[in-house]
């Protein structure tokens, strides 16, 4: 039977340091800032949203919520972002992807200020992670190496496979392990021989998008098993991509959906967002704002 990883738990601990650190920068009159972007009203992106002002409140920080209509422009937007860039009571701003099909994601990321792209999906925070030099790490693939950590088992010299190649978890994924020392392998719906290679994983994780996608015949004997995915199952529930029933018994660490990965990409967001606004109110130290 395999060791559960509890990123619930996890999670707490990591804002539990959060919100220590984010008291003792309130003694120096700084309140970390969340501003938070939503366009439209897709449900899945009104709980994560959520969950991420819930947060803010756990760790003690202030956060803004912009829920704008589905019809917002682009200019508007990029008007809001080009506002909160100049804000210095904001640190961090997030906007909640998807989009919609109008508006550009990338011209609209790229509009964010680096110094304040928590999320870390800003072409010069990419390109900042591709070479080991970051000041903040994209929150899902960050909080899959903290689970990893937990567990104790090295990366360096394993065989590191992550099944999804996106700009969001896969790739990013992908150069963290290699960061680490792991041998990483890279899988996608092209892939030939899936199992083959996935079976050889000593740490398999999978964000693919597909509710029982990975099954025990494509594990290792007592490896990692870190599920990205957030699905809905026949039954509506949410579930990973990893047949969690089939996969556990094989597995020598799993993490659940839910419970899993999820509450570590918000832990992780609030480090960024701490890290954002030591950041800012070194600079705004400097610069105080004209009355
Ligand atoms: C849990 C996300 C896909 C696309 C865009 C806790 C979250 C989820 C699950 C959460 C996610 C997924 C977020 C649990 C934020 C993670 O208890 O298992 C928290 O809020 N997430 C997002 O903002 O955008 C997404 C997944």
């Amino acid at each position: 039977m395999a060791n559960l990883i509890n990123g619930k738990e996890i999670a707490a601990q990591v804002k539990a340091e959060v919100a220590k650190e984010s008291e003792k920068l309130a003694e120096y009159g700084v309140t970390p800032g969340l501003a938070v972007i939503i366009v439209g009203d897709d449900p899945a992106s009104k709980i994560y949203v959520r969950n991420k002002k819930r947060a803010c409140e756990e760790v003690g920080f202030y956060s803004e919520e912009f829920a704008l209509p589905e019809k917002t422009s682009q200019k508007e937007l990029l008007d809001l972002i080009d506002t909160l860039n100049k804000r210095f009571d904001i640190d961090g701003i997030l906007v909640q992807l998807p989009l919609p099909k109008h508006l550009n994601e990338k011209t609209i990321i790229g509009a964010i200020s680096p110094k304040k792209d928590v999320d870390a999906f800003s072409p010069f925070n990419v390109g900042r992670v591709m070479i080991g030099e970051y000041r903040f790490l994209p929150c899902t693939p960050a909080g899959v190496m903290e689970l990893i950590k937990s567990t104790g088992v090295e990366i360096s010299g394993k065989n590191c496979v992550v099944i999804g190649r996106s700009n969001i978890v896969g790739k990013p994924m992908a150069m963290m392990l290699l960061h680490e020392n792991g041998t990483v392998t890279v899988c996608h719906s092209k892939t030939e021989n899936l199992s083959e290679i996935t079976s050889k994983a000593d740490i398999l994780i999978s964000a693919v998008g597909k509710a029982h996608f990975v099954t025990a015949d494509m594990v290792k004997e007592g490896a990692v098993v870190i599920d990205v995915g957030m699905n809905n199952d026949e039954d509506g529930k949410l579930c990973g991509d990893v047949d969690f029933e089939s996969v556990e018994p094989k597995a020598g660490y799993i993490t659940p959906v839910p419970g899993g990965v999820g509450p570590m990409t918000i832990a992780m967001l609030m480090k960024n967002t701490l890290t954002a606004a030591k950041l800012n109110s070194a600079v705004a130290a400097k610069r105080p704002p004209k009355k």
